[in-house]
């Protein structure tokens, strides 16, 4: 069968994982991939930049060329609404080719998802074994057998829904992902992306894991590990295949499993030895951790502080760790001279400025290396939601519009940006580290108030550089080099169409 991934923004884990099966099983396999420079969701939009950078043609003329039999999608909430557009215009060159949608997004709603004509198959949670029976589906043309996983709609329009089943147990029963569909056309070697488990151990209410768990009817296992054989055979392969210089880990809590991380890291050091990058939570980490990250070479580590009143983080992030935790993951990092970064939810729910005094105090005091503040950004099913309605910062209408991927909020701008004191914290945090500590203590509230707009934003520009070059931060280099990269790849594209 000839199939189509027609991705969006960024390498994807999921069509990574699915062209892997599907090449395993001797399927044709092409990647059809729409860059979306300068509205990608890591920086701005700009409208005009973003036309000029187009292939939206280039794509549909290569798609009108092939003429899949399956064209999937994997989408987030945040690529939802263009993905559509994409999947209504593919249906109209390829009236044969199926569609088939998956995904976080999908998975929260998929009642809205497979509304829409030009989608025949939906699939809830995870995909491998849908994917594989989807394609059987597919071949077999008339069956009205139920998918797992999947929700479909027959030839005279009946929807047919098949079982949830559990989460897959033995993930090291799974190919490695397949890499070399974006091999031409992402930094592999200067950013390596992977991921070595899957499911989170807990269940903060603004995320989707929560929702996510519970969606098999069988219950089953969700946080579950690859062995740490199976990610060094595929970390062995990238580093000699594709050169790799740097790692991100974006498992939800790299840490989660103590006796797997010595093991792995033990390897890791041994085979590997590249810096890394990975994602931790304070209430786990201890100095055993530290100093065997930091020996591997972790060099950066990432966690959500999210809230600093203790009572506000329980009872609405249900987050259990107290500040005593924080302060010491912050000092422990220190010590072991890895670079932290804290992520913070502005415009949270209920949120007062007593709370972001509080953060502000408390961040003199424990200063992480990097302060990343967000704008809170509701994800559809997320129990965060209730919040919003009790806070009147949502309404019904909000709502659907956030499943129909059409929320004007996101991380970088919010309704909130202009009133109160949201956007003035949001400002203080993102600043306060790259300042001499003799003047942190002097950019308050007040402070922050006063100074107009423009010296802000030029503030924050210079300190995120500031920062990104003191702490070699991952993310910038990844920026640079996957604008670069893409641009030269549909250079390349051009030429050869
Ligand atoms: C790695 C990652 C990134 C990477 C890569 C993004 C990517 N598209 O893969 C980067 C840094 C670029 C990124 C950016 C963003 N991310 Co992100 N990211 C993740 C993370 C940590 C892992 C995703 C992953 O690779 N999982 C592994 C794969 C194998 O699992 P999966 O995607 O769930 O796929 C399985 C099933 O869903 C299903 N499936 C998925 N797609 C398809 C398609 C078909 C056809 C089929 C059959 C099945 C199927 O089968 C797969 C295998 O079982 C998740 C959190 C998480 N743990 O999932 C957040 C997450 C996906 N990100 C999120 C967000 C919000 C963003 C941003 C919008 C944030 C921002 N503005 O900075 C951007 C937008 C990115 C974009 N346009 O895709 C949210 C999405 C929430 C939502 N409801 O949409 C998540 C869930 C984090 C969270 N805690 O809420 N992200
Ligand atoms: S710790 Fe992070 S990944 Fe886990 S549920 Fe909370 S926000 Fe989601």
């Amino acid at each position: 069968m000839k199939i189509a991934f027609f991705n969006i923004a960024y390498e994807n884990l999921a069509v990574s994982i699915l062209s892997a099966i599907a090449k395993k099983a001797g399927h044709t396999v092409q990647l059809f991939h729409s860059p979306t420079l300068f509205k990608d969701g890591m920086t701005r939009e700009f409208t005009r930049l973003a036309r000029f950078f187009s292939n939206d043609e280039q794509l549909f003329r290569q798609l009108t060329h092939y003429q899949p039999d399956l064209i999937a999608f994997s989408v987030v909430t945040f690529d939802y609404k263009r993905a559509l557009h994409y999947a209504e215009i593919c249906k109209r060159i390829c009236p044969q080719a199926k569609i088939v949608f998956g995904g976080i997004h999908v998975s929260c709603v998929p009642e809205v998802v497979i509304a829409n004509d030009f989608v025949d198959y939906v699939v809830i949670g995870e995909g491998e074994i849908a994917f594989t029976e989807i394609i059987s589906h597919i071949e077999q043309e008339n069956s009205t057998a139920p998918i797992p996983n999947t929700w479909y709609k027959t030839k005279d329009h009946q929807l047919i829904k098949g079982k949830q089943t559990g989460f897959l147990q033995d993930l090291d029963s799974l190919p490695h992902y397949d890499m070399e569909i974006w091999k031409d056309i992402f930094p592999l070697k200067t950013y390596y992306l992977t991921m070595a488990s899957r499911g989170c151990p807990y269940h903060c209410s603004y995320c989707f894991n929560h929702y996510f768990r519970n969606i098999p009817e069988e219950k089953t296992n969700y946080v579950r590990r690859r062995s740490p054989g199976h990610v060094i055979e595929e970390l062995v392969f990238a580093k000699k295949t594709y050169n790799i210089s740097l790692i991100e880990f974006w498992d939800d809590i790299f840490i989660f499993d103590k006796p797997w991380l010595k093991e792995f890291l033990e390897a890791y050091k041994k085979e590997i030895a590249l810096p890394f990058k990975c994602y931790i939570h304070v209430n786990l980490f201890d100095e055993d951790m530290a100093a065997w990250l930091s020996d591997a070479g972790c060099q950066w580590v990432d966690f959500g502080i999210q809230h600093i009143n203790e009572t506000y983080r329980r009872t609405y992030l249900k987050r259990h760790e107290t500040n005593a935790n924080i302060a010491n993951a912050l000092k422990l990092l220190k010590k072991y001279h890895i670079v932290s970064f804290a992520d913070y939810i502005v415009g949270l729910p209920g949120d007062t400025l007593e709370h972001n005094e509080e953060a502000r105090l408390f961040f003199l005091e424990n200063t992480p290396d990097i302060i990343e503040p967000y704008w809170m950004s509701y994800h559809p099913k997320t129990e965060i939601i209730e919040k919003g309605l009790q806070h009147k910062l949502l309404t019904t209408e909000t709502i659907d519009l956030i499943q129909r991927g059409q929320n004007p909020q996101s991380y970088f701008d919010s309704p909130l940006a202009s009133k109160d004191f949201h956007s003035d914290y949001y400002f203080i945090f993102k600043v306060l580290p790259a300042l001499p500590v003799f003047l942190r203590r002097k950019l308050t509230y007040h402070v922050s108030k006063k100074m107009p707009y423009g010296i802000k934003v030029a503030l924050i520009i210079c300190s995120l550089f500031f920062l990104a070059v003191k702490h070699k931060s991952p993310r910038i280099k990844y920026v640079t080099s996957f604008y670069w990269k893409q641009m030269l790849w549909m250079k390349n594209q051009k030429k050869k169409t």
